[in-house]
Parts: C-alpha cells; structure tokens; sequence
C-alpha cells in the first residue's frame, strides 16, 4: 500500500479513538449528533444562527443534548423545565463561566463576565450592591437615568421631525448612563472622548455578532493567525482599559472617602479597607477589568432593546396609543416619569416585558461551565464542561406565550388588564449568574421608553404593515433591521 495512504489512514484511527475517548472520558455525556474528527459538528451547526440550529437538534434530540465544538463538547440545554433545572436547582453545580478564547488574552480571568470562584463572588456582590445604590453618595442610580432621558428627548427634538436612524442616539444614551455610574459624569454626545468609546464598544459587539468569532472560540489557534477582527477586539478592549485606568489615577487622587460619588469611588474604597488582606481581590486589575465589563454588558445589549423595541412600537400603533394614553393619565406632559409610576402602568410595564421577550436578544445566554461532576437527568456532566442554555426556548414557549412568534402585549396581562408575571420571562438568564445590571437595564427600558412615548409621536416612513421587524443578524445577539423614522413632538 501507498505510505500517504497507511499514514492517512493511522492518523484518522488515532483521530477518532481519541473523540471516542472524550466522549466516553468518566461517564455518561447527553446524546448528540455524531461528531467528525477535529471538526466536531460544526458542519451540523449554522454559526450565523446557532439558535435555529438548536432549536433544530433538539426536536431530534431531546432538551438535552451534546454538540462537539471543534473537539470540544458542549451540553445544551433547551425548554423552561430543564433550563430552571440547571440555572436555578442546580445553580451552584451550573455558575461556572466557559473560557471565551477571544477576551480570555485581555481579562486574563478578571473582572465579573469572565471570571471564576471567590473572585468572581466578590466581584458579583460589591457591583450588585453598588448598582443598587449602596454607598454611592447622594445622587442615586434612578435620577441619573432620569437625567440621561432629559438629555436624549432634547437630542431627538434637533431631529426636528425629519427622518432619522436612532441607532446612535439610542446608543448614546445607555453609554453615557454607565458613564455617570462609573466615572461620576455624563458625557456630551458630541465629546471626542465618548464617541471614541462608545465607537470601540459598538465595533466589537459587531464583530463578536459574527460568525467568525464561533470559529475563532472552537479553534483558538486561528486568533494568533487572523490579523483582522480577532485582534481588533483584542486592541479594542486594550483601549478602553487604558482609558479605565486613567479615570482610576484622577479619582485617586480626588477620593474622599466619606463622600463616594460613582463606582470607582467605591471600589477605592474596597481597596483601602482590604489593603492589608493579601488575598483581596480588590484590586487594580480587577478593578479595571470590572469597570470594562460593566461598560460591555451595559452599553450595546440596551441599546440595541431600545432600538427593537421603537421598531416593534411603529409596527403595532395601537399598542403605542395604548401606552401613550396611560402615560397621559398617570404621569402627564409637565413631569419626568420615574420608576414609582411603573407600578400604577400594567400596560406600559406589559409592553416593555414584550418588547425584551420578542426581541430575545442573547438567544443562547452567556455560555456556562459545570463547577463540578454533575448529575443531571440520569447523564454524567465532568467539570468543567460547557454549558448552553437556550433562552429563545424559554422565551418562546408556546403554552407560556400562545402565538410565541407575535408580538403581543398580552402575553403580560391578565383578563382584567392587571399585569401578569412570568417565571419564564427569562431574558437576563436565571440563577447565580443572572445579569447583575437587570435592575439598571430594566429601569433604563421603562424610563428611556415612557420619557420618548410622553415626549414624541412615532411616525415611520412606510405604512406600519410594510415594517419588517424580522432581525438583521443572531449570532451571540440579534439585531434589529436598520431603519428610518420620525419623531415628531407631541
Ligand atoms: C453580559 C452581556 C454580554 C456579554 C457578557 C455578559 N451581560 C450583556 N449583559
């Protein structure tokens, strides 16, 4: 026989035997598709939208099954029952992040998105508390979002009715309410200094929403060999940790420590109080790497909600009447909303609850690892596998919301118009890892929403049938269509 051909033919043995062997590696991994040596069943998946691909599988497979990333198994998870199993019952054993290959270079595993253990706990807890507006000094979280509204209808107002895409305005003003949190200051929308930032952020949301990042994230070898956008996420995120830390050494130097402003401040704070404790975690790094999370998590994810969620409105007209009667009659012209109003609004309250289920925004979550050996549904999970969990399969269930694939308000109402709460209105994931900015992000959404209906009438440039609201892209989220409208002042 040809040499080539006994080489070839040892080299796909050894290939498969090891797959086989990781499969088998001490027990019993979910069934799956069958994977090909190195590739795994990337040819069975669809990167630009993975979500359909599992929606796809598990109609064959069941709510729980195995895909090979490359050679890399991933459990997924699908459907409320077992997602809650996971995520909620089994929160400990499910909270662990999976490496992301791609940031892994800059975060080295600090910070809160990516890290792991203690650090990760400690992070979690001082920014929940912070952004709950413990020890922030006077000026609470919900008056800087207020501010931020106040600001953004004047920007919309120079719009003078004309025809505009809101993309950037409504990205504005999410970034610059993490602005005001973190550095104690909004920025105007025209500062050099914002626009750098906020252009940094945008363009690696629009590359990690690429398929290019699945393939650089299933073979990590590439991101060393691609010169383009893996870098450029790399450089990216390098460039708003500089300028994190310049903002550090300024507030250094002004802290008063009995007068904190924003969350630098405090976590200053953190630092001088633990500085004899060599094992605190309160520290430059992890300061610097959380502040640039908070940033990531925060900026593109609401903006883009805000984005679909005009869209949806102009689509619907009689949901956006509905809600603008009941801001007329709860809140009025002369006064900015806030968030007590919320509570005397079911309909306004229902249709933000839509607009985040419809828009379904980070279809397969943020991946997860198991902490440990796991026992789950007669299967055996290692430590350390990766974990996803379809949130699309919770969000569009279809005895939960009848008719999934409608945007419909009632969805969040009862038959008296009182609204109802659902345990599978899970668009911030569930459990130990639930989004520590869902009270931020959700307080943004009503007031940023409610202060643009008090203030504007929506008028889109084509008859509201012809909308299209299917999404542009889904990779790691999805992205409304671009599109036009006209704000025209009430
Ligand atoms: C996140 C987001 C994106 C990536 C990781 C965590 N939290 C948005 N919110």
């Amino acid at each position: 026989m040809d040499p080539v051909v006994v080489l070839g033919l040892c080299l796909s043995c050894l290939l498969l035997l090891s797959v086989w062997k990781q499969r088998h590696r001490g027990g019993k991994l979910p069934p799956g598709p069958t994977p090909f040596p190195i590739l795994g069943n990337i040819l069975q998946l669809d990167f630009k939208d993975m979500s359909k691909s599992i929606t796809r599988l598990s109609a064959v497979y069941g709510p729980v099954f195995t895909v090979y990333l490359g050679m890399k198994p991933a459990v997924v998870i699908c459907g409320y029952d077992a997602v809650k199993e996971a995520l909620v019952d089994l929160g400990e054993e499910f909270s662990e992040r999976d490496v992301f290959p791609l940031t892994a270079k800059v975060n080295k595993g600090f910070g809160i998105i990516f890290s792991n253990g203690k650090r990760w706990k400690e992070m979690r807890r001082f920014s929940l508390m912070t952004l709950r507006n413990f020890g922030m000094g006077k000026r609470g979280i919900e008056d800087r979002v207020q501010e931020e509204a106040r600001c953004l209808v004047e920007e919309l107002r120079k719009t003078n009715g004309s025809p505009c895409d809101p993309t950037f305005i409504l990205g504005a003003a999410p970034c610059n309410v993490i602005c005001s949190v973190i550095f104690q200051n909004r920025f105007d929308y025209r500062d050099q200094t914002f626009l750098n930032l906020m252009g940094k952020f945008n363009e690696n949301f629009k590359i990690l929403n690429s398929p290019w990042v699945q393939v650089c994230n299933t073979f990590p070898i590439l991101i060393d060999c691609l010169p383009g956008s893996p870098r450029k996420v790399i450089n990216n995120l390098s460039y708003v940790k500089n300028y994190v830390l310049e903002k550090i050494k300024e507030h250094q130097e002004s802290l008063d420590i009995n007068n904190p402003q924003d969350f630098i401040d405090c976590f200053l704070i953190k630092m001088e109080q633990e500085k004899h404790n060599q094992q605190s975690e309160f520290t430059i790094e992890n300061l610097m790497t959380t502040v640039t999370d908070v940033f990531a998590a925060g900026t593109e994810t609401t903006s883009t909600t805000l984005r679909y969620g005009l869209l949806l409105l102009m689509k619907h007209p009689e949901v956006t009447a509905k809600v603008q009667e009941e801001i007329e009659r709860v809140i009025g012209r002369h006064r900015s909303p806030c968030m007590q109003d919320r509570s005397r609004m079911p309909y306004t309250d229902a249709v933000v609850h839509e607009i985040q289920r419809y828009t379904d925004l980070i279809p397969n979550n943020v991946p997860r690892a198991t902490t440990c050996n796991v026992k789950f549904r007669n299967y055996f999970i290692p430590k350390g596998t990766a974990v996803i969990t379809s949130l699309t399969s919770v969000l569009h269930d279809d005895k939960e919301f009848p008719n999934p694939d409608r945007f419909d308000p009632d969805h969040f109402l009862d038959a008296s118009g009182n609204f109802k709460k659902s345990d599978y209105f899970m668009p911030f994931s569930a459990g130990k890892r639930v989004c520590v900015g869902e009270a931020l992000a959700r307080m943004e959404l009503f007031l940023f929403l409610t202060t643009i209906l008090q203030n504007f009438t929506l008028k889109p440039l084509v008859d509201p049938k012809d909308i299209d609201i299917t999404p542009l892209s889904t990779g790691f989220s999805r992205v409304p269509p671009l599109y036009k409208l006209c704000l025209i002042p009430v």
